[in-house]
């Protein structure tokens, strides 16, 4: 592989960095929470980190060595990787406990929103040369008293034939296999693509080398990602997989789950083909 083929882990880290600041969502309220909260959290994690060094008997190397990876997490722009890889899948669970209707699953560091607008049946926009084995994933998005919901918006974004997602990799092009569709009159949609591959965390980053390092893999598996959204009703934010697929049952970033794992079939000509239901709640 070429260095253009082959982004760097600072080059997607720091991305992901500067694309979180840039569209952070999250309630500026939010920093002046309730300071009960705030020590409950905060001791919990403590106690975690003091009970690991005092349980595994963590030495002053160790301890400096830790705080210099911490810095190059930083430096390297990985937070937005790390925490969503470790610990988002936390998150997401707890969201779960109150959502109905489709699974959700975490949102991950690549998301760009702005991407787009495309009418079913859609082609996400490729590359003339995109690789990869063309895939046809249509459905329907409905409400759970199972009405369609026309006008839903599929924003998806996955990763192309070699793992890399467009905006994070300097060699593909703005918008490559991201946008939004729409769906039809009967809540239908029809979206043209590729399968992607698997994701490996950046081996040459500090979270690549924490992983390694551990001697644990660094792979997410094959996944769609999509935002699942309509009027009136709760958006939903999820990842689909493939049955069969690797790493499908030790995902690094434990995002998987099995009402989320497509099962394409050949239609004969190379492509596959596929459907999924959405169903969302009102609120
Ligand atoms: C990904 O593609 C991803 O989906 C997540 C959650 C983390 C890192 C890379
Ligand atoms: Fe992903």
């Amino acid at each position: 592989t070429t260095t253009e083929e082959s982004p760097t882990a600072s080059g997607s880290g720091s991305n992901a960095t500067a694309n979180f600041q840039a569209t952070r969502t999250y309630r500026a309220g939010q920093r002046t929470a309730d300071p009960e909260r705030v020590s409950a959290v905060v001791s919990a994690v403590l106690d975690g980190i003091n009970r690991a060094v005092l349980d595994h008997e963590v030495t002053y190397d160790e301890f400096q060595a830790v705080k210099q990876w911490l810095i190059e997490v930083g430096e390297g722009g990985e937070w937005p990787l790390f925490l969503d890889v470790f610990v988002e899948h936390s998150v997401e669970e707890v969201a779960a406990r109150s959502q109905d209707g489709t699974k959700g699953s975490i949102l991950g560091p690549y998301y760009l929103p702005g991407q787009a607008r495309l009418d079913t049946p859609a082609s996400l926009p490729q590359r003339p040369d995109e690789r990869g084995t063309p895939l046809v994933f249509s459905g329907r998005v409905e409400g759970t008293d199972g009405a369609p919901l026309p006008g839903a918006e599929l924003d998806i974004w996955q990763a192309d034939e070699q793992g890399y997602y467009s905006g994070f990799a300097p060699h593909l092009p703005d918008g490559n296999l991201r946008g939004v569709v729409v769906t039809d009159d009967h809540g239908c949609f029809e979206i043209h693509t590729i399968e992607p591959a698997p994701y490996q965390i950046p081996t040459d980053g500090p979270t690549g080398k924490m992983i390694e390092a551990a001697g644990w893999h660094p792979w997410r598996p094959a996944h769609l990602h999509l935002l699942v959204s309509a009027p009136g009703h709760r958006t939903i934010t999820t990842q689909l997989y493939f049955r069969g697929g690797q790493w499908i049952d030790s995902d690094v970033a434990r995002a998987t789950k099995p009402e989320l794992i497509l099962d394409p079939s050949d239609t004969g000509d190379g492509t596959r083909s596929v459907e999924y239901h959405f169903v969302l709640e009102q609120g």
